[in-house]
């Protein structure tokens, strides 16, 4: 068995710290909205592994395409030592990628699923005796503390979540990366691309009703964790596209007028009949747009490669 080390950034009471905050900042004012990164308990994670199977969410497979057709393109262009993973998940995107550098000597996946982590980091240290695998349970928005390892490294965030970011929030990650970045390293960035709204909206909106049920998810978290009595079942899942921002919006429409408390941040918030949460952004881009954000933060985007329907971008970014 290969070494595998699992770090928390952050002490359990400090995430349900984070938790409550957010749920009083975000359901505390107007227009009420929860930020995504609270889906993924082990359940919405569970969620989130079915939606990428789902016929209407191609983003997951879009992606798995081109690394699929450039995973020994991008393992010889970086020449990577060790793999940083932003946003690892299941680690089940990256398997090409692990697959095409046996040179790798360090992977490092940060996720803010310790479960996920969990999973991934069993499976790959049987798979691959040998590779040293130091996962890190970490929020990819706060400071980037992270075990520096042998370079070339190359800093991954596939899956497009990038796209859960809002511009301001994005231009300080993309900086906070640049700043883990030492010349020779790159940052491997997905990117879902703007397309026909419909397709956009089906992805957020799939008729097995799994995307509703995992927007729901984050209600019955806040329940667990900070007392509240949500009733997920009083929600309706809202799938829209705003063609200003370009982003896909989830929300939870409230049925009915309704009163709910939540002990653990002292909060009562009545909810108007209609009232929506605004529960995710999911950004769509454009090759000016990802060029010019790298820009912006010092870096230059020197591949750019997407799958044969054009739906999903991966581009390499270099300092
Ligand atoms: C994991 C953030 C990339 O925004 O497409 C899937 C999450 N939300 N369906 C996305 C998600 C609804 C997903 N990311």
């Amino acid at each position: 068995m290969s070494p595998f080390r699992i770090t928390r950034t952050l002490p359990e009471d400090a995430a349900r710290a984070a938790l409550a905050a957010d749920v009083l900042a975000g359901l505390g004012s107007r227009p009420r909205s929860l930020p995504p990164r609270w889906f993924y308990d082990a359940r919405g994670s569970e969620l989130f592994e079915r939606i990428t199977g789902l016929p209407e969410y191609y983003p997951t497979r879009a992606e798995r395409e081109i690394l699929t057709d450039r995973s020994g393109e991008i393992a010889r262009v970086s020449g990577a030592r060790t793999l940083v993973e932003l946003g690892s998940g299941s680690s089940e995107k990256t398997r090409h990628l692990l697959e095409a550098m046996p040179e790798l000597a360090l992977y490092v996946p940060v996720d803010v699923s310790e479960s996920a982590l969990r999973g991934a980091g069993r499976e790959l240290s049987e798979r691959r005796p040998g590779l040293d695998v130091h996962a890190v349970v970490a929020d990819f928005t706060g400071r980037l503390e992270l075990p520096r390892g042998p370079g070339p490294r190359l800093v991954a965030f596939l899956g497009g979540t990038i796209g859960n970011l809002e511009p301001g929030e994005r231009a300080r990650f993309l900086s906070s990366v640049r700043e883990l970045l030492s010349p020779g390293d790159a940052l491997l960035l997905g990117t879902d691309l703007v397309k026909d709204e419909r397709v956009l909206v089906r992805a957020y909106d799939d008729a097995q009703g799994v995307t509703a049920e995992f927007n729901r998810n984050v209600l019955r978290v806040v329940n667990r964790e900070l007392s509240a009595d949500f009733r997920p079942e009083l929600f309706d899942h809202v799938a829209v596209w705003d063609a200003g921002p370009e982003w896909v919006e989830m929300r939870l429409r409230s049925r009915g007028a309704q009163t709910v408390k939540i002990p653990g941040v002292d909060l009562v918030v009545d909810l108007a009949d209609g009232e929506e949460l605004r529960t995710e952004i999911s950004a769509k881009f454009r090759a000016e747009g990802v060029r010019s954000e790298l820009a912006a933060v010092g870096m230059e985007v020197t591949r750019w490669w997407t799958d044969r329907g054009g739906r999903f971008a991966l581009s390499l970014g270099v300092v």
